[in-house]
């Protein structure tokens, strides 16, 4: 085992380098959670992005451990034997004792270790180990219920790993197990009751309890204190294990999270960071956008057929995207805001037309019938004009060969406008452009659905806002819209995340780093984050909607004025603000979001072996906390923006990168400052 690592992590814009001087000496850590090599949501992300960067600290004394799902083993993990001669005892004693424990890579940038724990292989004990939770935690778990039932086995089969595991070390070792959600939260329990060597960490991500509540009508954050952990019963083990993890990790270990769950156990909150991608030409992310704003626009073609009086130039995408939570990921006020923007556009003659995206799964029958002919209709367009264009191509050649310019007027035959009449006629349709791209399986009691029904928004001509449901997550493999969420996100213009409950979101950190404007609100963690840390967030195209101390219905206002003035905005001003919103990438980036982690990982082992380790807050835990200024441009805003000509051209678009990179520099300079750490002792940034 190598005897010591340190790590640098960089700063933001290479201003303050955070040279790590924490001595690991032999500890070993172990990430637990259940999307690792195993993609449900959000906590997949947070583990897969920051690999790299933990494989750079901890090298080869880092492993994950997750469920043998084989789906996933088959695509993503190179089986191999254990490289750890302690791991390799300790696996081989788990499957001669009945268990199905595998070793390998996952191939993903830093190629970490994982563990890969088949929990099927072990329900043999399922009820032996619900006794013992009953016994021990006084957590019952419902017979039916599958989600709790693997999260008791992942949870027994990872405190036996962990157990055997420091039985099999020839020194006492320093094992550092770091649990992700409630769903690997028992695993550190019974560390806990079997008194382990171990030092914990456990983050919440999202609970259950918070999706419930919030999705409840109370209004849930200004009655925090009013709610009484008694009458929670709501997914007992859910709760149940969230607390009793928070009661665990009073003893020796540490707890971080992005949403309140104890304040008593609430050491860190950790941001969640991506692994941003550096362009090495300047504005690559912007052609980036035209490319794929161009394919939503073929798609966009297909789908309104036979209703195309809009003009695509002048359409702008906006899109919602995530677990189907109706009213927690803010899907129910986008659609109310969408429903006044519609009035707004339509009473003020705006030429704009916005087309909303509505990319959350829901059970469904596969692609509609009417959605995929749309696509057939564009198709057989596009080739009519293309076989039409190389007849004529060629009459045009046979003309010039024989040195005569041709007659225009006998360049078409009639065979080419049967053709055309042909296909023009294919185009018409007796029914309104559909909202749903797939035959639903809950179609009446559909929450969007419903809601559209209600508010009327159904893709007549006389709308000036459009609305697309696509209840399945995108694949450039779809034969309807063939792009994978990154290329999808790059093509759109704002992302619309006006969630209530929202731990932390990713999705408008993803269209940070790509340049897209969001909107999201100050009830989420990026929301917080952004309005911490920026002194001028919509000018960087980061709206953040009050749903704190608004009610539903104001700050629905809000977000309906933020989209019409969005609306407003020339293409050069949404040019200037892409540039910027680029521009925070950095911010964003684990390089140096990972800091949080490794602070919590480096209190931890202090607290659980404090003759070995000692922690220290970093120097910049006590420094004022890191602020982009404010642009030195002005905001674009309807008012001040300039307006593009009618014929907008390329080169007008060229002008406003010079101005901006010109602006960019200034700003840099302008960044001096260090980020602070949130500490126990320190203020809370964060809900
Ligand atoms: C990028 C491209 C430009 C294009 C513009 C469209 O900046 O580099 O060539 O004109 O996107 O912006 P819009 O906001 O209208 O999609
Ligand atoms: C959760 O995933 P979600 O979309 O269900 O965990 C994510 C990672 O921490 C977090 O970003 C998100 O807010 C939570 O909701």
């Amino acid at each position: 085992m190598p005897l010591a690592r340190s790590m640098s992590i960089t700063s933001l814009s290479g201003m303050e380098e955070w040279d790590e001087e924490f001595d690991l000496e032999d500890a070993v850590l172990f990430e637990i959670a259940w999307e690792v090599a195993n993609k449900v949501g959000g906590i997949y992300t947070v583990i897969q992005t920051k690999a790299r960067l933990t494989v750079e600290e901890w090298g080869e004394n880092y492993f994950l451990v997750g469920p043998y799902v084989e789906s996933n083993v088959r695509t993503q993990v190179e089986l191999i034997e254990p490289t750890n001669p302690a791991l390799k005892r300790t696996i081989d004693k788990m499957n001669s004792s009945g268990c199905k424990v595998y070793f390998g890579r996952w191939l993903i940038e830093g190629s970490p270790y994982v563990v890969l724990i088949d929990v099927a292989f072990t329900a043999w004990s399922l009820d032996k180990w619900k006794t013992e939770l009953w016994n021990n935690f006084s957590i019952g778990v419902p017979w039916f219920d599958r989600e709790a039932n693997d999260a008791v086995l992942f949870g027994f089969l990872t405190a036996w790993l962990l157990g055997e595991f420091a039985a099999q070390c020839e020194e006492p070792p320093h094992i550092l197990a770091h649990f992700h959600e409630w769903l690997a939260g028992l695993g550190l329990a019974l560390c806990r009751q079997r008194l382990l060597p171990v030092a914990t960490i456990f983050t919440t991500h999202a609970t259950l309890l918070g999706r419930y509540l919030c999705a409840g009508s109370v209004d849930f954050y200004n009655n925090l204190a009013n709610v009484s952990l008694r009458c929670l019963c709501v997914r007992g083990v859910c709760v149940c294990a969230v607390f009793v993890c928070a009661r665990c990790l009073c003893v020796r270990g540490v707890c971080v999270c992005a949403v309140f769950v104890c304040a008593r156990c609430l050491y860190i909150i950790t941001p969640n960071g991506l692994n941003v991608k550096k362009f090495s030409a300047m504005h690559e992310f912007q052609n980036l956008h035209a490319q794929s704003k161009n394919r939503i626009q073929e798609f966009v073609r297909g789908h309104f057929y036979g209703h195309l009086d809009f003009n695509l130039d002048k359409c702008l995408f906006l899109f919602i995207a995530g677990r189907y939570e109706f009213s927690n990921k803010g899907a129910d006020i986008f659609l109310e805001a969408l429903a006044r923007l519609n009035y707004l556009l339509r009473v003020n003659h705006s030429d704009v037309t916005v087309v909303a995206f509505f990319i959350m799964p829901a059970r469904t029958n596969n692609f509609n019938v009417e959605t995929l002919k749309g696509q057939a209709v564009r198709k057989q367009l596009w080739d009519t004009a293309h076989t039409v264009k190389e007849r004529f191509g060629k009459k045009l050649y046979e003309s010039l060969l024989i040195g005569q310019l041709p007659d225009v007027s006998k360049m078409l035959d009639k065979e080419d406008f049967t053709m055309m009449k042909r296909a023009i006629f294919a185009t018409q349709r007796q029914c309104q452009p559909p909202i749903c791209t797939h035959n639903m399986l809950e179609d009446s009691t559909d929450p969007i659905l419903t809601c559209i029904r209600r508010i009327g928004l159904f893709n007549s001509s006389a709308d000036r806002v459009k609305v697309i449901f696509h209840p399945e997550f995108l694949s450039s493999t779809s034969p309807l819209l063939p792009m994978d969420y990154e290329e999808f996100v790059r093509g759109c213009h704002l992302g619309v995340f006006p969630s209530y409950y929202e731990p932390w979101g990713y999705t408008p950190a993803e269209c940070t780093v790509m340049g897209i404007p969001s909107i999201s609100t100050n009830l989420s963690g990026f929301g917080c984050f952004m309005e911490e840390h920026i002194a001028d967030p919509s000018a960087y195209g980061i709206y953040i909607l009050d749903r704190r101390y608004r009610g539903v219905d104001e700050s629905c206002n809000q977000l309906t004025s933020y989209l019409f003035q969005f609306c407003q905005q020339s293409r050069r001003a949404r040019i200037i603000q892409r540039n910027r919103t680029e521009r925070l990438s950095d911010l964003l980036d684990w390089r140096y979001l990972g800091r949080y982690y490794i602070s919590a990982r480096h209190m931890a082992l202090a607290k659980a072996f404090p003759d070995t380790f000692f922690y220290q807050p970093h120097d910049s835990e006590t420094a004022q906390g890191f602020r982009y200024p404010r642009p030195a441009s002005v905001p674009p805003s309807p008012a001040l923006s300039r307006h593009s000509s009618p014929h907008h051209s390329e080169a007008e678009d060229e002008d406003d990168r010079y101005d901006e990179d010109e602006e960019a520099e200034k700003d840099r300079l302008n960044i001096r400052q260090p980020l602070a750490l949130p500490t126990k002792k320190g203020p809370l940034p964060y809900p």
